[in-house]
C-alpha cells in the first residue's frame, strides 16, 4: 500500500477512513457517505484542514488544548523523555521522576488538603477509579453499605462502563445495559430547559435540594458520594442559577458523603482558576482531572484526592491500577503544560482579561433574534437557540436540527462551534487573543444569521 500522508487527496483519505476507522459517537454509515473532515495541522487557535482551510477552533479540540496548538517545547520534552525512559510502571514498588514531580506539582496547585494523585489514561478511567475508591473508602471505615453514587441527568463523566453509568445521558444508558447498580441520578440545574415558571434562584435551590432528598430517600448509610461537574460541559455548558452551587456545598457538608468534582473540563484554567471548584466555591474530597492536564498533547487523567481519603485508602491494598498509570512521557508533558500555563500567566489572563472580554461580547449575542440565553463561565459558553424567547420555546423539529444547521454554517465560515441539541457551545484555547475573540464573535453571529435564514426556509421557525 502507498504511504498514507497529508499529501494524499482528501477524497482518498476519507475513503480509507470510512473503510477502516470506527468513529466515536457517530453513525458510521452516514459519516462514510459524507466523508469525515480531515484536520491536517494546527497552530495557536487555528486548525488547517486537508483542503487548506483555516478554521478557528472554538472548542480547543475536545475542550482540552488549553495552551493552544503548535508548542515546540511540548514536543521537545516528550522526545527527551522518550529517549531517557519511555515507559516504566509504578506497580511493584517502583516510581520515576516525572510522576514524582507531577504529583508534587498537582498537590501545590490543588485546593488545600488535596495532596495525593492517582493516575489514569483518561477522564473516564479516572471516574471508574473514583467509584471504586469512594466505595473502598467507606468499606475501610466500616461502612460497607455506603455504595451509591448520586449523579445528575445530562451529566457527562465518560464512556467506560463506570463513566457512562455516572453520566446521565439516556442514549448512552440504552446501549450495553447501563447504568451499573448503585448509581442514582437527580435532575440537572438547567433553568432554560426545565425551569418552567420558577424564578431561577428558586429553581437552583430546588434542584440542589434534590440531592438532600435523594440522600434521605436512599438512606445516608447507603450513599457514598455525589459527583458533578462544576459546570456541565458536554451536556451543553449548563450554567446553574447562582443559588445552586452553595446549596450543594451546604448539603455535602451536612451529610456524611464525599463530593467528587469532575474537573475534566473545568480544570487547568478553563473557568479562570486552576480548578472550577474554586470558581463555584466547592470543597471536594476528590477531583477528576484529564484534558487540560496535558492540553491534549498526551492522553492522561487522574484523581486528585484529599488527605483524609488518601489516608484511609493508604491503609489497605487498593486493588486497582492501569498499565499507563503516571506514564512518564505523559507526566513530563503535563509538567511542561503546567509550566507554560504558570509562566505565561495564562490562567490569570483568562480570569482578568480574556474571559471578561469574551463574556461581554457573548452576553450581547442575546440580541440575536434566535438566541434566548447566552451564558458563560470563564472561557466556556453556551447559547440557547429558540424561535420564541419569551416562552423559551423549542423549535418544531427534532431537538438539534437547528443546532446542527448552525454548526455546519460555523464550519463553512471557518469556526468550530459545537451544538448540543439546540444549544451552541464554545470552549476555545485559553491562549485566544482579543483579536481572535473578535473573529470568533463575528463568525458566530454570521453563522447564526445564516442558520436562522435556513431554519426559516426549511419551515422550522416555529415554536413547538
Ligand atoms: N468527565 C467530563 C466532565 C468530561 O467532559 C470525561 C469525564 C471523560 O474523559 P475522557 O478522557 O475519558 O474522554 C469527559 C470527557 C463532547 C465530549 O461531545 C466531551 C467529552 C468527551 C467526548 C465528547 O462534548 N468529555
Amino acid at each position: 500500500m502507498a504511504v498514507i500522508s497529508n499529501h494524499m487527496p482528501t477524497a482518498e483519505l476519507q475513503a480509507l477512513d470510512a473503510a477502516h476507522h470506527m468513529h466515536p459517537f457517530s453513525t458510521q454509515d452516514k459519516l462514510a457517505a459524507r466523508g469525515a473532515r480531515v484536520i491536517a495541522r494546527a497552530d495557536g487557535v487555528w486548525l488547517t484542514d486537508s483542503d487548506g482551510n483555516r478554521i478557528l477552533d472554538g472548542m480547543a479540540g475536545l475542550w482540552c488544548v488549553n495552551i493552544g496548538y503548535g508548542r515546540d517545547s511540548m514536543a521537545d520534552v516528550a522526545a527527551r523523555q522518550m529517549r531517557e525512559l519511555p515507559y516504566y510502571n509504578t506497580f511493584f514498588m517502583t516510581t520515576h521522576v516525572p510522576v514524582i514531580a507531577l504529583s508534587a506539582k498537582l498537590a501545590e496547585l490543588a485546593p488545600p488538603g488535596m495532596n495525593h494523585v492517582f493516575y489514569a489514561g483518561s477522564g473516564s478511567e479516572a471516574n471508574d477509579t473514583n467509584i471504586r475508591m469512594a466505595r473502598t473508602y467507606w468499606a475501610q471505615k466500616g461502612k460497607p453499605s455506603k455504595k451509591i453514587i448520586i449523579s445528575r441527568k445530562n451529566a457527562y463523566h465518560g464512556s467506560t462502563v463506570g463513566g457512562a453509568s455516572l453520566s446521565g445521558m439516556t442514549p448512552m444508558h440504552e446501549q450495553g445495559g447501563l447504568p451499573i447498580p448503585g448509581i442514582h441520578h437527580i435532575d440537572q440545574p438547567n433553568w432554560w430547559a426545565e425551569g418552567g415558571d420558577m424564578a431561577p434562584h428558586d429553581f437552583g435551590l430546588e434542584r440542589a435540594r434534590q440531592l438532600e432528598q435523594a440522600i434521605h430517600d436512599l438512606g445516608e448509610d447507603n450513599v457514598a458520594a455525589f459527583i458533578a461537574e462544576p459546570v456541565q460541559g458536554a451536556g451543553g455548558v449548563i450554567v446553574p442559577p447562582d443559588s445552586y452551587w452553595p446549596e450543594i456545598q451546604r448539603i455535602c457538608d451536612k451529610y456524611e458523603i464525599l463530593l467528587i468534582a469532575d474537573e475534566v473540563i473545568t480544570g487547568f484554567g478553563r473557568t479562570g482558576n486552576w480548578f472550577g471548584s474554586t470558581t463555584v466555591g466547592w470543597r471536594p474530597q476528590i477531583m477528576t482531572i484529564a484534558k487540560g492536564l496535558t492540553s491534549g498533547y498526551q492522553p492522561m487523567g487522574g484523581s486528585i484526592v484529599c488527605d483524609e481519603v488518601a489516608a484511609v485508602i493508604g491503609a489497605c491494598e487498593f486493588n486497582h491500577g492501569y498499565t499507563y498509570h503516571g506514564h512518564p512521557v505523559a507526566a513530563a508533558v503535563a509538567l511542561e503544560n503546567i509550566r507554560i500555563l504558570q509562566e505565561e500567566g495564562i490562567v490569570d489572563r483568562v480570569r482578568t482579561d480574556t474571559a471578561p472580554y469574551l463574556q461581554e461580547k457573548w452576553a450581547a449575542m442575546v440580541d440575536h433574534p434566535m438566541v434566548g440565553e447566552a451564558r458563560m463561565v470563564g472561557l466556556m459558553g453556551s447559547l440557547a437557540l429558540t424561535p420564541h424567547k419569551a416562552s423559551r420555546a423549542k423549535f418544531a423539529a427534532e431537538a438539534g436540527t437547528v443546532g446542527y444547521i448552525c454548526r455546519e454554517r460555523c464550519f463553512a465560515n471557518g469556526l468550530v462551534m459545537r451544538h448540543v441539541g439546540d444549544r451552541m457551545i464554545i470552549s476555545p484555547p485559553l491562549v485566544i487573543t482579543r483579536a481572535e475573540v473578535d473573529v470568533l464573535i463575528e463568525r458566530a453571529w454570521k453563522s447564526l444569521d445564516q442558520g436562522m435564514a435556513a431554519a426559516k426556509a426549511e419551515g422550522l421557525w416555529h415554536p413547538a
